[in-house]
């Protein structure tokens, strides 16, 4: 709980379980709910997770099997987000790379400046490597360019909302497109209530398996086409 209001933790996994238990364990006690939505992991993820259920009452593993192009982690989170029933929504990764014990510090600046909706930004962080640097500058310009929206992180993977914004987030991509489009949406909808607040990412727990470059350039096309997209569905006034 914080402040009175009840806290709830989504986070998306695909084979994870050598370290799941780890991190459930480092989870801290002010979140009342975690809601951990694997996507067609081949390891044991769905097995340690259920175990983990029977021993830890705020701790809930779903299964969301639904793909497009191949990920999960957009569908993950909207299974996650619309079973979480949080009053405050903490999204971030299960790869220990995101401080979610920052969120006590990160939650009183955003009710002292009405933050509804929080994307937590790694950058600037000259630990990241240099390549995802740039990646994430160039996203960040394109957004800049296309949506008047200046971010620093544009595919951060850690966000706080209030649960009575969700219906304003309208998510409907499947894959790793999620990332920008709840940021682009949040913005849409909150405009002045859309805030970005800095955090320090940590090293990942396990492989990574993402192909940064070829995932860039998807979120290269697809920030391009949303734009257009919506755009096209502005009815001319008569
Ligand atoms: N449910 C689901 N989760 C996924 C899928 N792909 C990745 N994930 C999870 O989503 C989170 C982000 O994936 P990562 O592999 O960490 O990708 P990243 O954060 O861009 O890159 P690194 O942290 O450097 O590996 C992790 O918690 C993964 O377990 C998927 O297809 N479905
Ligand atoms: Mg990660």
């Amino acid at each position: 709980m914080l402040d009175g209001r009840t806290v709830s933790l989504v986070m998306p996994c695909r084979n994870e379980a050598s370290f799941l238990e780890n991190l459930i364990d480092e989870i801290p006690d002010f979140f009342d709910e975690i809601v951990c939505v694997s996507n067609k992991s081949t390891d044991n993820t769905v097995e340690v997770g259920t175990r983990i259920q029977k021993h830890v009452p705020r701790f809930r593993m779903l299964q969301d099997d639904r793909t497009a192009n191949g990920i999960g982690y957009g569908y993950a989170h909207m299974t996650g987000i619309n079973a979480a029933e949080g009053d405050i929504i903490v999204c971030a990764d299960s790869d220990g790379t995101y401080p979610v014990e920052d969120v006590p510090q990160l939650w009183r600046v955003m009710q002292d400046k009405g933050i509804a909706f929080t994307s937590c930004t790694r950058y600037p962080d000259r630990d990241i490597p240099m390549k995802l640097q740039l990646g994430v500058k160039i996203l960040n310009a394109e957004i800049a360019l296309l949506y008047g929206l200046r971010i620093h992180d544009s595919l951060s993977g850690m966000w706080i909302f209030t649960k009575d914004v969700v219906d304003q987030l309208h998510l409907t991509e499947g894959d790793w497109n999620l990332s920008p489009q709840i940021k682009l949406n949040a913005y849409e909808a909150l405009g002045t209530r859309f805030k970005e607040l800095k955090i320090t990412q940590r090293v990942r727990y396990g492989e990574t398996k993402q192909n940064y470059f070829e995932t860039g350039m998807k979120h290269l096309l697809w920030i391009a086409r949303n734009r257009f997209k919506k755009r096209n569905s502005i009815q001319p006034c008569v």
